[in-house]
C-alpha cells in the first residue's frame, strides 16, 4: 500500500511530485481508441511505491488526439464543430476512466480532476489549484488530463496536458516535474538519437522535434523550460522503463533528460 510520509500539517512548499503520463505511453498511438493497458498497469504499480504526495496529469494519445485531428480542433480558441467537441471530450473521459480504474486497482487512490474543475476559460482558478496539493497530501492521487474546454463566446479550445503541467507547476511549485514518454528523453538530433542529458540553458537547442495536434515534443520542451525557470527540476523519462521514474525521484542512476531549475 502507498503510504504518504507527510502529515497534512507540514508546509505545502515543494513536497509534491507532478507527473505527466504522455499519450505515447498510455495509448497505442498507431491504433485509434486503444489504451496501452499493460503499460498503464506497470506505471501504476511503480507510482504506488512513491512515498511523496503525487499529482498526475495524462495526455490524449489515440483518444483525444485522434478525434481532435478528425474534427480539426486545436489549442487556439475557436467555434469548432460542436459534435467534434463532444466526441473529443467523451474520448478523454473514456481514457481517464481506464487510468482511474487501473490506479484504483494499484491502490493509488485516484481522485479524478477534470481541468474544468480548476480552469475558467483559459485561466487557472488559483484557489482551486491550491487545493490540489492538499488533496494529494491526504494520500489520494489527483489525476487531471488534457481536454477540450469551454473558452466563452461559443468558442472551445484544447488544453493539453503539457500546458496543465506548466499551470500547476507555476502555482504549486512541486519538488519535481516528470514527463513520462515512450522515448529516452530529449534528443538533440532525431536521426542519430543523441540524447541531451542535462539542460540548463534558457532556450534549449533541439534541432528537430516531432509535432502533433497540440504541439508534440516542442510543447513539452517549452513547458519544461518554463517550469525549470520557475525553480522546479524537470525530468523526461522513458515510461517503458518505469524504474527510471523512481530513479529520477531518488536522484540516483537517473537515465533521461533533466532541465535544471
Ligand atoms: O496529449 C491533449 O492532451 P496532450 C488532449 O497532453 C486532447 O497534448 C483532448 C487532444
Amino acid at each position: 500500500m502507498r503510504e504518504i510520509l507527510f502529515k497534512p500539517t507540514i508546509s505545502l512548499l515543494k513536497i509534491m511530485i507532478l507527473i505527466k503520463l504522455g499519450g505515447s505511453i498510455i495509448t497505442n498511438k498507431e491504433k485509434p481508441l486503444t489504451a496501452n493497458k499493460p503499460a498503464i498497469r506497470r506505471l501504476a504499480s511503480h507510482l504506488r511505491r512513491i512515498k511523496e504526495p503525487l499529482v498526475v496529469v495524462h495526455g490524449g494519445g489515440s483518444y483525444g488526439h485522434y478525434w481532435s485531428v478528425k474534427y480539426d480542433i486545436h489549442t487556439k480558441p475557436s467555434r469548432y464543430n460542436i459534435k467534434g467537441v463532444s466526441v473529443v471530450k467523451n474520448s478523454m473521459v473514456q481514457l481517464n476512466r481506464i487510468i482511474l480504474e487501473s490506479f484504483l486497482e494499484s491502490n493509488l487512490r485516484p481522485y479524478c480532476l477534470p481541468p474544468s474543475d480548476f480552469m475558467l476559460s483559459d485561466k487557472p482558478i488559483v484557489k482551486k489549484v491550491k487545493e490540489i496539493t492538499k488533496i494529494a497530501i491526504t494520500g489520494l492521487t489527483p489525476i487531471s488530463y488534457g481536454d477540450v474546454m469551454w473558452f466563452g463566446k461559443n468558442k472551445f479550445y484544447i488544453l493539453s496536458g503539457d500546458k496543465i503541467m506548466g499551470i500547476l507547476s507555476k502555482i504549486l511549485k512541486p519538488r519535481l516535474a516528470i514527463f513520462v514518454t515512450n522515448v529516452d528523453g530529449i534528443y538533440s538530433n532525431m536521426k542519430t538519437k543523441r540524447l541531451i542529458r542535462d539542460i540548463t540553458v534558457e532556450k534549449p537547442t533541439v534541432s528537430e522535434v516531432t509535432t502533433d495536434v497540440t504541439g508534440g515534443m516542442s510543447r513539452k520542451i517549452r513547458e519544461a523550460a518554463n517550469i525549470s525557470k520557475n525553480g522546479t527540476d524537470v525530468f523526461f523519462v522513458n515510461g517503458n522503463f518505469p524504474k527510471r521514474i523512481a530513479n529520477a525521484i531518488s536522484g540516483k542512476n537517473f537515465e533521461g533528460t533533466i532541465f535544471r531549475g
